[in-house]
């Protein structure tokens, strides 16, 4: 697959002629070549997004919702072409990106298509002497970055509220996994999607993704990723007070308090731990467990965990599928080396898993539970981001929060327990974004979603992307003489 920068409606190379490697995790192959692009591509499709502007910001939020709406009939006619590239892009079970990553791109653009069309401003009355109105214009050309574990999803939950609220946009998909969001910009041409709107341009974050960030026609970064990459990006987009919305890493706890429904409690973190690999900023890497149960607790999780099935993508029986990149598996490999030295036991996994060929050299490692480990070591306070987790007891509520809230991170948590005042006593002390009580990546995308502390920066969902890209503007109108 060789792929091509989107820029002004057509596909071209990049000014360079210069392509990377694209890798297939579940393989280890090379099978295709990404655009490098630098910083004239990025001027290219700036330029591009500000012609195409004027039209785009000024049609009326019935016909934009037409286009976008397009955009979404479109993902699901396609949705099996775009499952298969997905999975064979990023290594993830492809039954997963058939039943959640390509759905939830369709649902994203039709989600903010029929936002637009019941949008309402605000009007503050000053009686007799004077009103206001408030209008909430579009920024203007706005970057959209997005990484790579749940490719065209996360890409599309940014550009589709950015496009909605009449912003034209410069977009680039991880450089790891380019193909979905390849094959969206396909799509644009083929139903007619305006030129320039939507330019989409691939490469690496050091060149093109600091490019979009630098350039002091691009009005607002939506930035998803890891937070070292948040940190320099809020940095550089400072210096131009330029808005910025920072999605970045999590560590989040999963509570399980002595009168949870135990064995949904146990299901629910099999699936909170290694879904997509354990590889979603949402998955409980931390379980906290009541010491009362501990034991059995361990146990019965242990026990299915062994029981996940690790394999290749496209196998219909595979539950884990493969890393998404030999760097990343050997990231989390070292992690489980730090996690030995500090004294951790090693419950299962831990290992790589070696697949027959054409498999043989996939980036595969068994599902992995360590515990015996303090919560302040450094396996339960950075993010690992892969099909690790930890198991740690608590003796009471306070002990709980404290572990929950004891990291540097801020996204999410979940909440076992039938007991319905401490379920809201402990969700309200909670240091986080996002809870869930009895439940796991329940999602009305309505809600506002995001993190606090090193978990990033801003909102997104529903009216809270709509207000990041989209500025308010006070008009009073002077009634009396
Ligand atoms: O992400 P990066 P990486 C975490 C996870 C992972 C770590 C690093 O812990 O191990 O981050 O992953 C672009 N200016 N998460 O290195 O580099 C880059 O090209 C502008 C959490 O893959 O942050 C890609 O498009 N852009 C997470 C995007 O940023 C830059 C999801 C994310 O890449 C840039 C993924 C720069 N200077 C990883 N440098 C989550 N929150 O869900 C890179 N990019």
């Amino acid at each position: 697959m060789r792929i091509l920068n989107y820029i002004d409606g057509k596909l071209q190379e990049p000014v360079n002629k210069k392509f990377l490697d694209n890798y297939q995790p579940a393989t280890g192959e090379v099978y295709g070549e990404i655009p490098d692009s630098r910083k004239e591509d990025i001027d290219l499709a700036v330029e591009a997004a500000k012609r195409a502007y004027p039209i785009w910001s000024s049609m009326s939020p019935g016909d934009r919702s037409k286009h976008l709406m397009n955009l979404s009939h479109a993902i699901e006619k396609n949705l099996e072409e775009l499952a298969q590239a997905e999975s064979k892009d990023n290594g993830k079970p492809l039954k997963l990106a058939q039943t959640v990553d390509i759905p939830r791109a369709r649902d994203n653009f039709s989600f903010f298509a029929t936002a637009i069309l019941h949008e309402e401003n605000a009007m503050h009355d000053m009686g007799k002497h004077a009103f206001n109105y408030t209008l909430r214009k579009p920024l203007g050309v706005v970057g959209c970055i997005s990484p790579w574990n749940l490719p065209l999803y996360l890409f599309s939950w940014k550009i589709a509220p950015a496009l909605a609220a009449g912003n034209c946009v410069v977009a680039k998909p991880s450089e790891v996994t380019p193909a979905t969001a390849f094959l969206l910009s396909k799509l644009c041409i083929e139903v007619g999607f305006p030129a320039g709107v939507l330019n989409i341009v691939h490469g690496l974050g050091h060149h093109a993704g600091q490019a979009i960030v630098e350039h002091p026609d691009t009005k607002a970064i939506s930035f998803t990723g890891g937070t070292e990459t948040g940190k320099k990006i809020a940095e550089t987009a400072a210096g131009q007070f330029k808005k910025t919305s920072l999605e970045l890493g999590g560590k989040n706890a999963n509570i399980i308090f002595e009168d949870c429904d135990f064995e949904t409690a146990v299901k629910t973190a099999v699936k909170s731990s290694f879904a997509n690999q354990g590889q979603i900023c949402l998955c409980g890497s931390r379980i906290l467990i009541h010491e009362s149960i501990y034991e059995k607790f361990r146990e019965a999780f242990v026990e299915q965990v062994k029981k996940l099935r690790v394999g290749p993508p496209d196998a219909a029986e595979t539950q884990v599928g493969a890393l998404v990149s030999l760097a990343h598996l050997q990231k989390v490999q070292q992690y489980i080396e730090v996690a030995k030295r500090e004294g951790g036991n090693i419950l299962c996994g831990g290992t790589e898993v070696q697949l027959n060929q054409p498999y043989a050299r996939g980036y595969y490692l068994s599902p992995t539970v360590i515990d015996g480990l303090a919560p302040s070591c450094a396996t339960n306070q950075e993010e690992i981001f892969g099909p690790v987790v930890t198991l740690m007891p608590f003796k009471n509520e306070e002990e709980a929060l404290a572990i929950a809230n004891g990291t540097k991170y801020g996204l999410s948590a979940t909440i076992w327990t039938q007991n319905l005042q401490r379920a809201h006593r402990v969700a309200a002390l909670l240091e986080v974004g996002i809870v869930w009580i009895n439940c796991w990546l329940v999602r009305d995308l309505r809600t506002p979603f995001g993190g606090s502390k090193a978990s990033g920066m801003g909102r997104e969902g529903g009216r809270y992307a709509l207000e990041f890209f989209t500025e308010p503007k006070n008009i009073c109108v002077w009634l009396n003489q």
